[in-house]
């Protein structure tokens, strides 16, 4: 077999990779299959820096898919994992960080009256699901197109993310019983879901919904959505899941249940609350969570779930997060769309930007985006060749159009200037 010829230190790891990690990366979305080239690889981070093993600085607007609020190294997140680190890192019992983080998720999502750590967003979500049919004693779960919940069978039915970027058609090695038992509906359209109900009564355990959805590209709910889901799952005795991995503590202090005024039974959270170590978090309904072992008997289990540096980590990144955090988080977020905005229309070329706080995705169409086939309708291919534009120009974006910009407290007026430069005629050419 013959051997790339390689030329930087990025392409050469890409290289050894690939002989050993499945398409050289240990998460899809991290490959540049949808952009094309070879993806820098990373030795570190500061603010909103980034660094490759080549030496060149991107700013980053990753931010690791979410969970770095604060940017890279914020020091009170170094400091808290510091302190941690020099009194053990796991312990396979219970902590007193635990207990924290738990009152502090409680306190500024009072829905969540008990929740269980897990250690990624997937592990919420599955477990929500499973706890949603025990409770309901339903097997069917209602979901929406391009909504992604991780990668547990069920759930990766039409999902967005990895799954919309590479294409993915089906769902091999899935069995039909578990991909049957998942009803798929468009986003923002109430009337699919409530003919759902009409064609599966009594059988539906949970609608599990993105409050915003992030993973084919952000797109806001319809006003309205988010309610008409509370009073169908309400009247239907289904329980309402938000899958607030994204959302959660990112769009206003009580995430997107608390920017959109909706209270769900359960809430599925990952991201911000581990402060960029894994993470995930399932909660809601007492009554409901008592249903989880060993208050109650549908089994779920992890041997670093609550792990003492992922508490410490998520407690300094919560922390830090008051009331002007995000407003600042929204003019940051506002000041970069309004940018990309401006740089394509001089440039005559068609574009939607959604935006929710500092979620944005730049469509490359010229038709609004309110569901899957919406975003779908954009210009991937074009998407690609800004993306390597900015890469050129020093901006590392996420390398797909089915994804979500993430901006940070460490994205100051300074650092947008200098993302406003490198905008610059990023959308001339084909
Ligand atoms: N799915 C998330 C991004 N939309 C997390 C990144 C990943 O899948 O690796």
């Amino acid at each position: 077999m013959s051997k790339r010829s390689t030329t930087t230190r990025s392409e050469e790891l890409l290289d050894q990779a690939l002989a050993l990690i499945p398409g050289g990366v240990n998460s899809p979305v991290r490959a540049f299959h949808a952009v094309g080239g070879t993806p820098p690889f990373m030795v570190r981070g500061d603010g909103p820096w980034v660094w490759d093993a080549d030496g060149r600085r991107y700013l980053d607007l990753v931010g690791s898919w979410g969970p770095l609020i604060l940017g890279h190294r914020h020091p009170a997140v170094l400091a808290a994992l510091r302190d941690q680190l020099e009194r053990g890192w796991t312990f396979g019992a219970p902590t007193e960080g635990e207990v924290r983080l738990a009152a502090t998720i409680r306190e500024r999502m009072p829905s969540v009256e008990m929740l269980r750590l897990v250690s990624s967003g997937t592990e919420a979500t599955m477990s929500a699901v499973r706890l949603a049919r025990a409770a309901t004693g339903r097997s069917k779960i209602l979901k929406f197109a391009g909504g992604y919940h991780g990668h547990a069978d069920p759930l990766l039915v039409e999902a967005g993310s990895g799954v919309a970027t590479l294409g993915i058609p089906g769902t091999p090695g899935i069995t039909p019983g578990a991909a049957g038992d998942t009803i798929v509906v468009r986003y923002n359209a109430p009337p699919e879901a409530e003919a759902a109900f009409e064609r599966w009564p009594e059988a539906i355990a949970a609608v599990i919904v993105e409050p915003v959805a992030g993973n084919m590209g952000v797109v806001p709910p319809a006003p309205g959505f988010l309610a008409g889901l509370r009073d169908l799952t309400r009247r239907e005795g289904t329980l309402l899941i938000f899958d607030e991995v994204i959302t959660g503590f990112r769009v206003a202090r009580g995430g997107a249940q608390a920017r959109y005024g909706v209270t769900p039974d359960l809430t599925c959270l990952g991201k911000v609350i581990g402060g960029g170590l894994p993470v995930g978090a399932y909660g809601g309904r007492r009554d409901l969570m008592e249903l989880v072992a060993p208050a109650g008997p549908v089994y779920q289990a992890g041997t670093l779930s609550g792990n003492p540096l992922t508490v410490a980590a998520g407690q300094a990144t919560l922390d830090q997060l008051d009331d002007g955090v995000y407003q600042r988080l929204e003019t940051a977020g506002q000041r970069a769309a309004d940018l990309i905005s401006g740089a394509a229309s001089e440039a005559g070329v068609p574009m939607i930007v959604n935006r929710v706080g500092s979620l944005i995705t730049p469509f490359f169409t010229g038709s609004p985006v309110t569901d899957y086939d919406s975003a779908k309708a954009s210009d991937t291919a074009r998407f690609g060749r800004w993306f390597h534009r900015m890469l050129e120009q020093g901006v590392s974006l996420p390398p797909s159009q089915f994804e979500a910009l993430f901006v940070s407290t460490a994205h100051t007026p300074d650092v947008i200037d200098e993302f406003a430069v490198a905008l610059a005629g990023s959308f001339s050419g084909p």
